[in-house]
């Protein structure tokens, strides 16, 4: 957890240059979010414009659009790179494509755990930060999604149990995982997958707790296997010239800002973990461990999906993981 120390003195900058702030030149911008109104990720996007606004004096707005309305999760990063908003938050490992960097948060069985992802971002934060720059992105804050488990419409105790289930994917290393059990990978946002259940397009899933919970899975799904492969980010990032076209005063508050809302979507995102097991027992389905050969299996598949991320990222991923395991 950030110090929070560090957050007061922040904070107490920004309260200082608040007067200094002016609402003669007001602005709007607008913020593309991809998951449900909600979640809590919407929640601290929500908090933090508020956060802005207030703080700002009004001088700048910021308005989020959540579930992916504004624009499809997908199309959240173009959107800011190329200025048709100014501020978004979106999943980086959907764009591992881009650079393989972007999938550090999605190696299986890396950081497992909320206080072991948190050790991993401080290790990846600054190259992250160099590599968004260059794609005109500056980058705010990032909070992790709680850790990633298996949804299936029966019970499945080995990867022999997965072979052509239709599986959904939401980036490279979902996809991958998908590809090594026998499943066949299909890629739908977060915030199409009731449907693809309902209608039967997909058929299983790896994600949160907290994504079965927001779109309601137990409409469709009956087992949850809680494996505990890994926990991706969400990042929010700001047009570059737009960042650089802000006043200092504006830039302090909107850094305040996201300090706090990086520190409040940690613990936002481990209330919300255990909340939403519960939610999905409640509605029915099978929530628990794997079976060990299971667990084993995806372990092994774990070892090479982290091989085959090192050899793509080379010196630059395996900084990364050098700075992680020397903390
Ligand atoms: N929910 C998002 C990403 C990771 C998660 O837990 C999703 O399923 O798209």
């Amino acid at each position: 957890m950030k110090s929070v120390t560090k957050i007061a003195t922040t904070l107490t900058m920004s309260a200082g240059i608040v007067v200094g702030a002016s609402a003669a030149f007001a602005e709007t911008w607008d913020m593309p979010m991809a998951y449900s109104a909600t979640n809590f990720h919407s929640a601290v996007g929500a908090q933090f414009a508020a956060c802005v606004t207030a703080g700002t004096g009004g001088a700048l707005e910021i308005n989020v659009h959540a579930g992916g309305s504004l624009f499809a999760g997908g199309e959240i990063k173009r959107a800011i790179q190329t200025g048709q908003v100014n501020i978004g938050e979106r999943l980086l490992s959907g764009h591992q494509n881009e650079n393989v960097l972007f999938g550090f948060d999605s190696i299986p069985f890396l950081a497992t755990s909320f206080e072991a992802s948190e050790k991993l971002w401080d290790a990846a934060r600054g190259p992250l930060t160099e590599v968004l720059e260059a794609q005109n992105l500056h980058l705010l804050y990032s909070v992790p999604w709680p850790s990633q488990g298996l949804y299936f419409k029966q019970e499945v105790n080995s990867v022999a149990d997965m072979a052509g289930i239709k599986f959904r994917s939401y980036n490279s290393a979902t996809a991958r995982l998908a590809e090594l059990s026998g499943m066949l990978p299909v890629q739908i946002e977060a915030a199409e997958i009731s449907q693809a259940f309902a209608t039967g397009v997909a058929e299983s899933m790896i994600s949160s707790a907290s994504t079965g919970y927001d779109r309601k899975v137990w409409e469709s799904l009956t087992h949850f296997y809680d494996v505990q492969a890994w926990l991706p980010r969400n990042y929010t990032m700001v047009n570059k010239e737009a960042w650089d076209a802000l006043d200092d005063n504006t830039r302090n508050i909107m850094n305040g800002c996201a300090v706090v809302a990086e520190y409040a979507g940690d613990w936002r995102s481990i209330e919300y973990t255990g909340f939403t097991l519960n939610k999905l027992a409640e509605n029915g389905m099978f929530v628990g461990p794997a079976g060990e050969q299971l667990q084993n299996e995806l372990k092994a598949f774990g070892a090479t999906m982290t091989e085959e991320w090192l050899a793509n990222a080379g010196e630059a991923g395996q900084a990364i993981i050098d700075a992680y395991n020397a903390n």
